[in-house]
């Protein structure tokens, strides 16, 4: 059996009742996939990418799971479709987005269907600022920054606002 690993995660939701979806989220991943040990707080963020829809909720999480990768992605997939999303389009509107963004202390996966660290996660003030709550310290395989130095450094003008 693979040995636990530690796992972060961002979760978003712009549809229906966004605070709940989180909770149910977050509720379904330490029941089915690991054990959650930090919770960051819930950010109120501007839409990044598609700005034409509602406004999202983002929060990080950390796990420790026995799934290797793309186990655990498959996990996290299963539990988006339990909680009834459904995909219209890319970057669109959604009840709940669970997002692997580093996987063990430094993962590096590029195949068809998983990146890791996240491909997009250092561009994206939605992530790092919740992110740095619960990993200011963890540092990125590739860039060799801490999560908190990437935040420091970021241009990502969309608001990101603490609750
Ligand atoms: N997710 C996206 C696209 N845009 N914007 C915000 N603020 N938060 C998100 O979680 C988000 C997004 C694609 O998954
Ligand atoms: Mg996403
Ligand atoms: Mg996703």
């Amino acid at each position: 059996m693979l040995e636990q690993q530690v796992a972060y995660l961002l979760l978003g939701s712009n549809m229906g009742d966004r605070d709940s979806n989180l909770g149910t989220a977050i509720a379904l991943i330490n029941k089915e996939i690991g054990n959650v040990f930090a919770v960051s707080s819930v950010y109120e963020t501007a839409p990044w990418g598609k700005t034409d829809q509602p406004g999202f909720l983002n929060q990080a999480l950390g796990l420790t799971t026995n799934l290797p990768p793309l186990q655990l992605l498959q996990a996290m997939l299963g539990i988006e479709e339990q909680m009834g999303r459904v995909r219209l389009e890319k970057w669109g509107q959604r009840l709940i987005d669970i997002d692997l963004i580093f996987f063990g202390e430094d993962t590096i996966i590029d195949d068809a269907q998983l990146s890791l660290p996240h491909p997009e996660m250092h561009k994206r003030r939605f992530v790092l600022e919740p992110l740095n709550e619960i990993a200011a310290d963890y540092i990125h395989p590739v860039f060799k920054e801490k999560v908190s130095s990437i935040l420091t450094n970021l241009s990502d003008e969309l608001t990101v606002q603490k609750l």
